[in-house]
């Protein structure tokens, strides 16, 4: 289609005023800035399909310490790694009642528009966040909390719950985070939270889906890297009294898995005033004291039983030694009888055909029973703090028309050098979302261009859905194959769970086994390895674990015993496990795979907005872009497909309204005031503007324009106009 775009000279040189401004001035100074800043949506970039013209735009604006673009009404932020002045209290009300494009990038606008279309349209809203480790995820979760509750009113009963809503984070954090090589607060849990607001758009309550802790951590850690921070906080903060009462060191080195020192130097202090802020948070929360104590009993119980020692008997057999502390602190703290958890240490009862038979555990069954109970009550400590939680977030007076705004922070695709079970299961998540993701924003373009009337144009794009089925697929998918081999009697194995991998899935697109690998992959993956080409690259997996993993089995007479204990957490905890039932309790994998649909099925209900994240470097360090690693994440993260479909069509869209009130000046009959339908005004402002009919369409509720420069010079017509007017009303004002 052959169209000609007016010089942009030529249409702003019509609205040159005799006024002494200079046009070329003004419209060099906006090149300047459009130049030093880069664009704050990525549709007006002149060649959206160039990815390198797309790093450009982030990392000058990166330079400028500008973190956020939208594409559309995606936000995509870009990590600073340093403290910016932009979430100041005057910044905060920079965004409220603002339509979107009123005010620059920020995740208060995404923010601001959630809770405005909950208030004033009733549609329930999402706000997924996504990125990798150390992106900002969480950060930007906090900010968006922190500003609904600025946002909305502040009267007291109000107040209450905006600061329990808000001291969920430290709380939660103390028990689900940790630092790790790529993030010194890294969530090690995923976390969906629904804010409840009443009718009068007042938030009334909350409350929080967790997924997957990953409870390996408790019992070892990379080398560098940190358990749980309450470990360590509880040994740097605890008081004398609370210590002694816990029986415990303050030096973290003095017990097994917390012993890595390289990760924390001058940390104490930190963890120390840290212990404060949570035990306030728990405060908020209306955690007593008497709970509270259970709660950190748990934690030491945990340090403790870590330091139990096994020696080997003269028939191969596990024994505790009679003078080891660490076992009768366990059972002092958990309130369990002493000779009976020294018993399930070293001992399992088996039930064959009727008969009960003791059997002795071996050194290493020992272990595994020993840090499979620390796992265990860590993870059932943490699940119950988040229903703790919820139960204080319950609304005190429930609207039955209260609607919710619920926020996903999960953690994001990783791919490491050795790649387990837990990345498994979080970049199946990954997939999950990114599909989720992909259908929505296609589907929310499509159904606008539906309600304005305007003929949707296809659009090309990568459907990840082979992977998700790849893993998902009932029967033929990975977690079928896996949990069969679970659940296999016998001699299964992670390398027979390989075996069947490489036979059932050889040949398909995304997935490669060493067996099948040509030379140059082969020599990349280790005979235990297989890899899957996931929408965001390939990753390999080592196979090692992923049975004992995924069947998460903890001795049946270790959860008799927990169920005994006098801690009522504990107590409450392992009561319910089903101890009769011949049903095997369902797979990690498998329980991960259902709370993750429930999951997309509350998302796709809800009307979603989305934040992006992007992490400049691996060094934590501010001011340092590094593009190779920029350019990783725009790939996998779809942002190039995102922009691809917000482009397919209209670049540009705005509401009737809001684009008549800032281009009205622009045409002699909608200046200096306007009183017909807005779309007319429109009409006669591009009518004054000379676009042509290709560069735009009116909708039935906003004008939509095809190409950035059509909008950029409109915006440079109404510079050089402003700037006639103000030197106008300025001469005016002065007398002249
Ligand atoms: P994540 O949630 O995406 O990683 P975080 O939100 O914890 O990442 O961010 C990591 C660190 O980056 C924070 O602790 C801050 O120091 C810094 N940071 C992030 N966003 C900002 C910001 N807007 N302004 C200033 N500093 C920021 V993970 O949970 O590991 O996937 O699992
Ligand atoms: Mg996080």
């Amino acid at each position: 289609m052959v169209f000609t775009i007016y010089s942009s000279l030529h249409r702003i040189e019509k609205y040159r005023l005799l006024r002494p401004v200079s046009v070329q001035g003004v419209m060099e100074h906006a090149l300047q800035h459009r130049e030093r800043v880069g664009v704050s949506d990525f549709v007006l970039l002149e060649d959206f399909r160039s990815e390198a013209a797309f790093i450009d735009n982030l990392h000058k604006r990166f330079k400028e310490n500008i973190i956020y673009t939208y594409i559309g009404n995606v936000l995509i932020s870009v990590n600073p790694y340093k403290p910016l002045p932009i979430y100041t209290e005057e910044k905060t009300k920079q965004y409220y009642k603002k339509a979107f494009f009123e005010a620059p990038p920020h995740v208060f606008a995404i923010a601001d528009n959630a809770y405005r279309s909950l208030v004033f349209e009733h549609r329930e809203q999402c706000i997924l966040i996504s990125g990798e480790s150390g992106s900002g995820k969480t950060e930007a979760s906090k900010k968006v909390l922190e500003y609904i509750a600025a946002r909305t009113n502040h009267l007291q009963n109000v107040e209450t719950v905006k600061d329990k809503l808000l001291q969920t984070n430290p709380l939660l954090e103390a028990f689900g985070n940790a630092k790790t090589h790529r993030n010194d607060n890294s969530s090690r849990f995923g976390k969906y939270m629904d804010i409840q607001f009443n009718y009068e758009g007042g938030p009334e309550g909350g409350h929080i889906l967790n997924y997957l802790l990953e409870k390996s951590r408790v019992v070892s850690q990379m080398s560098g890297e940190r358990n749980f921070h309450v470990f360590y906080q509880l040994l740097a903060g605890a008081s004398e009294d609370l210590m002694r009462q816990l029986m415990l060191q303050n030096r973290p080195e003095a017990y097994k898995y917390t012993l890595d020192q390289t990760a924390q130097p001058n940390q104490r202090s930190t963890d120390a005033s840290q212990f404060r802020v949570v035990q306030e948070a728990m405060k908020v929360i209306e955690i007593g004291e008497a709970e509270q104590l259970e709660m950190f009993a748990i934690v030491a119980s945990v340090l403790h039983l870590g330091n139990v020692k096994f020696v080997q008997t003269d028939k191969g057999h596990a024994e505790i030694l009679l003078h080891d502390a660490s076992s009768g602190n366990v059972s002092e703290l958990l309130k369990v009888n002493s000779v009976k958890l020294r018993e399930a240490l070293t001992s399992r009862t088996i039930s064959a055909r009727g008969d009960v038979v003791n059997t002795p555990l071996d050194l290493e069954q020992a272990h595994y029973a020993r840090d499979a109970l620390a796992k265990a009550v860590y993870d059932k400590l943490f699940s119950w703090l988040v229903a703790r939680i919820n139960s204080a977030l319950v609304p005190a007076e429930p609207d039955s028309r209260s609607s919710v705004i619920g926020i996903l922070d999960i953690y994001g695709f990783e791919i490491f050098p050795k790649n387990s079970f837990e990345q498994f299961c979080i970049n199946f998540c990954n997939e999950k979302l990114q599909q989720l993701f992909i259908e929505l924003t296609l589907k929310q373009e499509q159904e606008e261009y539906l309600r304005e009337g305007i003929a949707w144009e296809p659009v090309e794009y990568f459907n990840n859905i082979i992977i998700c089925d790849l893993i998902e697929a009932r029967h033929k998918g990975i977690i079928a194959i896996l949990d069969d081999e679970c659940l296999r009697p016998g001699d299964a194995t992670d390398a027979s769970f390989l075996e069947k991998l490489s036979q059932k899935l050889d040949g398909h697109k995304h997935f490669k086994s060493h067996r099948k690998a040509d030379v140059k992959m082969q020599k990349l993956m280790g005979r235990d390895e297989f890899c899957l080409v996931h929408y965001a690259g390939e990753v390999t997996y080592n196979v090692s674990t992923f049975l004992e993993k995924n069947n998460d089995l903890l001795f049946r007479d270790m959860q008799s015993l927990m169920a005994t204990s006098g801690n009522n957490i504990v107590e409450s905890c392992f009561r319910d496990c089903n101890l009769t039932s011949k049903k095997r309790p369902e797979t990690a994998i498998t329980q991960f795979k259902n709370s993750l649909n429930e999951l997309i099925k509350i998302l796709s209900s809800k009307e979603p907005s989305y934040i992006r994240c992007i992490k400049p470097n691996d060094v934590k360090a501010p001011m340092q872009f590094n593009e190779k690693l920029v350019s990783h994440q725009v790939k996998y993260l779809g942002l190039m497909e995102n922009l691809r479909v917000r482009r397919a069509g209209f670049a540009y869209r705005r509401t009737y309204d809001a684009f008549l009130e800032r281009y009205k000046c622009l045409s002699a009959d909608t200046w200096p005031s306007y009183r017909g339908p807005a779309r007319d005004g429109v009409q006669k402002l591009v009518e004054a503007m000379q676009y042509e009919r290709e560069e735009y369409r009116m909708g039935n509720t906003k004008i939509f324009i095809r190409f950035p420069k059509t909008l950029f010079d409109t915006e440079d017509a109404y510079q050089v106009k402003k700037n006639d007017i103000a030197t106008i009303i300025q001469s005016r004002w002065r007398g002249y």
